[in-house]
């Protein structure tokens, strides 16, 4: 028995339809810059919210009713939610999905017996995605839930903590190969700290690159060829996060020698938590070359937490589809929807809307963006404003011909600068909202 027995595949309709269950913008096989919208979006379900989340928060318990979840965490349930959740994807028309080994399987009471229920789960994983077609776009692993961790896991000041951590890494970068992920995630869940008086920063930072290069060893070892991202987010669980956002996670990647190896996985909540935009942070992975993939969602202005809602704004979606056309695409990163239904969306057709409704606001950003670049208006003002660099002295810097020396006589010599030009920000505020 399907458990979404009334919903069909969701269809392409166009953006004069008013039916809410069907795409609007998302026409996967519409050609954008030569390339199909699916092959642009790479669009991914996270298992951890749509299969996993119940509406709890911490002031009361789920809400969500999952008519196909028994009662108790078994294997056999695992397997189930398992067969629901490609039953769901491919309705949707999702081409991947993300997971975290414990959102897929249950904890058993030995190590031992956690990787044999990951193994039976991860066998229904493999049949689903041939029977489907769907495919893993990253593996992680939750090293953040099991109270082990309460310190960390590569950054513990438990030894031992860091020791089963490595375990768990190394049994999930295996299914993850198993089932053909394309890429690894880390997310640094309490990998920071809550307060400095007892924290020896230096030593949790070498640790978890001796960690991430124990990592990028086994994944040689077994020929795992999937790319490695490290995800930013600067607070929450812990007070501060050693993978704070895209420049400090770039620095320690560079630092310790996995730069070659590591690459980001930006998420807009988690910018917006660290003041920056989505934006900011495409921009700076983006032109330092660290650009991996993206966890889709979006916060609220009026809450300070990671609330992970879905993202519907298209001045986000713009901004983000402009940085990833600009630096060549995310493959092979895709567009993880990390973003869960509100805790009073308890129903599972909810999942649909929120998922359509994502996915409809990235493929209007994709076309938007695409519009934007065609049309070269933006590209041309901001060529304009930097237009003192691209010859005389400007030019002559940026070849690296002057030094201060010749640059204090040129100034002595010129005695004032050229007239500065406008920044035109309301005049390019105005432009893009041409094409929305
Ligand atoms: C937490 C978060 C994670 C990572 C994967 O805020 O974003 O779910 O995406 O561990
Ligand atoms: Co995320």
């Amino acid at each position: 028995m399907p458990a979404f027995a009334e919903i069909q595949k969701i269809p392409f309709d166009g953006p004069r339809s008013k039916n809410p269950l069907a795409f609007h913008h998302y026409d996967p096989n519409e050609m954008v810059e030569g390339k199909p919208m699916r092959d642009h979006l790479r669009f991914s379900v996270a298992y951890w919210h749509t299969f996993r989340g119940t509406g709890s928060d911490p002031f009361g318990p789920g809400t969500m009713h999952r008519p196909w979840e028994a009662a108790s965490d078994t294997v056999e349930n695992a397997q189930n939610r398992a067969r629901v959740a490609f039953e769901f994807m491919e309705k949707l028309g999702a081409d991947f999905y993300c997971f975290h080994d414990r959102d897929i399987a249950p904890e058993g009471r030995s190590l031992t017996e956690t990787n044999k229920n990951l193994d039976a789960v991860v066998k229904v994983l493999a049949e689903e995605q041939q029977r489907t077609g769907i495919k893993l776009l990253w593996g992680t692993a939750n090293m953040f839930s099991n109270p082990r961790f309460m310190h960390g896991a590569a950054t513990s000041s438990n030894a031992d903590a860091f020791a089963y951590a490595a375990a768990q890494v190394k049994k999930a970068l295996e299914v993850t190969k198993q089932l053909g992920g394309e890429n690894y995630v880390f997310w640094g869940g309490r990998e920071g700290y809550q307060n400095l008086w007892n924290t020896d920063m230096k030593r949790e930072l070498d640790h978890l690159a001796r960690f991430m290069h124990m990592a990028v060893d086994y994944a040689k070892q077994i020929g795992f060829t999937g790319q490695f991202l490290f995800e930013p987010k600067p607070k929450e669980p812990t007070k501060h996060q050693y993978d704070f956002d895209a420049a400090a996670c770039i620095n320690f990647l560079r630092a310790y020698d996995l730069a070659d190896h590591v690459k980001l996985n930006i998420e807009t909540n988690h910018a917006t938590l660290a003041g920056h935009t989505m934006h900011h942070e495409l921009e700076y992975a983006g032109h330092q070359g660290f650009l991996g993939s993206i966890d889709a969602n979006t916060g609220d202005l009026l809450l300070g937490w990671d609330t992970d809602q879905f993202p519907t704004d298209i001045y986000l979606t713009t901004q983000c589809m402009l940085s990833i056309l600009k630096y060549g695409g995310l493959a092979p990163g895709g567009v993880n929807f990390d973003a869960k239904v509100r805790r009073e969306s308890f129903e599972p057709i909810d999942l649909f809307y929120a998922h359509i409704g994502g996915m409809d606001a990235f493929a209007r950003g994709l076309k938007i963006a695409a519009a934007i670049r065609a049309d070269g208006a933006l590209d041309k003002l901001v060529r304009e404003r930097y237009s003192s660099w691209h010859s005389g002295v400007g030019a002559e810097i940026e070849a690296g011909k002057h030094s201060f020396a010749s640059l204090e006589k040129y100034m002595l010599e010129k005695g004032e600068i050229s007239p500065n030009q406008s920044g035109r920000q309301e005049l390019i505020e105005n432009l893009i909202n041409c094409y929305l």
